[in-house]
């Protein structure tokens, strides 16, 4: 009887990690929209350079580090290399009247914002049945450095590490627990939950630690800093290739299901916070505290740190009521999982419901 159960249980885990490869497949980008996304770069750069001659514009978040979905936004990032700088508010006003008298483009600027951004969106057409939408950033180059980061991530062990993520950036929005406006978490929180999980939770780990890496060379302070921030990590994909062979060799399925136990009941959501860097850090040695001081916005309940800028919670949007729907989910997840499901594609239908 038990080894039936077993027997039946290892086809399942089988069945489910083929079913999310050939799911995830179909949600990736067409060639043809990665095309028009890149002929839409060059355009803004081309126009941008009409007031800025020594800008380049570059593509980050999900369009530059091997997440993307379908129809998912344009992250954008103008960074200029010479000059007297306009400040970034001023360049958003700038850049926002320019394209709203040359392009088709719906534009809003938002100069005021904590990230300064001018905000674009093309309606839909025959060619471009979804629409586009883009925002583009000044000067923010941490976020670049970001996007590479999780770009070698996924390049490590792309079948285990872009499946993943890819699945739980669908499923996330299909369960709606993915708008940090309305106090749930950013597809770019949901990330670094995956590569926590791989690089400090399992054992073996997926995936190594890229920035705790010794440099091949020694390395000055100044390449390895920017904004008072150290940025290093071993980015040499060829060579790690070469040299990473993680000893876990888990499937997709099971690294998911996993996953979904974990942040259901394992995390130590109350003190913990989830540091891709250095892993399990205490909200009391980071000073983040949920209290929130009477301003009825609660900041710190959940905590992932960012890689780089790591005074900063990238999950401080998240409320309790989020956090709450979100572990809900996460136990949803794992209970549809392990309730023995006979067939893996009704199991990640139920899933994504
Ligand atoms: P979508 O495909 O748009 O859902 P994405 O991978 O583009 O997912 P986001 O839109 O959440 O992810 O974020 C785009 C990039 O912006 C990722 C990161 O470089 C930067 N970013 C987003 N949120 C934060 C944050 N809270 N802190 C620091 N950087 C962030
Ligand atoms: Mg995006």
């Amino acid at each position: 009887q038990q080894h039936r159960r077993l027997i039946s249980r290892q086809r399942f885990i089988n069945d489910f990690s083929q079913c999310l490869y050939e799911f995830v497949i179909q949600l990736l980008p067409t060639a043809e929209e990665m095309a028009v996304k890149e002929d839409v770069r060059k355009l803004l750069e081309r126009l941008i350079r009409t007031i800025e001659p020594d800008s380049r514009l570059l593509s980050f978040g999900s369009s530059a580090n091997g997440f993307s979905l379908k129809n998912s936004d344009m992250d954008l990032c103008c960074l200029i290399d010479s000059g007297e700088r306009l400040n970034a508010s001023d360049l958003v006003t700038m850049v926002g009247d320019l394209l709203e008298r040359e392009t088709k483009f719906h534009v809003k600027p938002l100069p005021h914002a904590r990230i300064p951004i001018v905000k674009l969106t093309l309606d839909p057409s025959p060619a471009l049945p979804f629409g586009i939408a883009c925002d583009i950033g000044f000067e923010n180059r941490l976020a670049l450095e970001n996007t590479r980061l999780l770009m070698c991530y996924a390049s490590i062990d792309p079948a285990r590490v872009r499946t993943m993520v890819l699945f739980l950036k669908v499923w996330s929005k299909r369960r709606k627990i993915n708008s940090p406006y309305k106090g749930t978490l950013s597809s770019y929180g949901y990330v670094l939950l995956v590569i926590y999980f791989l690089v400090h939770v399992k054992n073996p780990p997926v995936l190594p630690n890229l920035q705790q890496m010794p440099p091949l060379r020694p390395i000055s302070e100044e390449e390895t800093h920017l904004n008072g921030y150290n940025i290093w990590f071993f980015d040499d994909i060829e060579l790690l290739r070469q040299r990473w062979k993680s000893s876990n060799t888990e499937t997709v399925a099971e690294l998911l299901i996993d996953f979904f136990r974990f942040y259901s009941r394992d995390f130590a959501y109350n003190t913990g916070v989830a540091s891709i860097r250095a892993g399990l850090l205490k909200k009391e040695t980071k000073g983040w505290f949920t209290d929130d001081h009477g301003t009825g916005r609660e900041r710190n309940r959940l905590c992932i740190e960012d890689p780089f800028e790591t005074d900063f919670n990238v999950a401080r949007c998240v409320t309790k009521d989020g956090l709450y729907t979100i572990r809900g989910e996460f136990m949803r997840a794992s209970r549809i999982l392990q309730a023995r499901p006979d067939r893996a594609i009704l199991a990640l239908a139920q899933l994504c419901e």
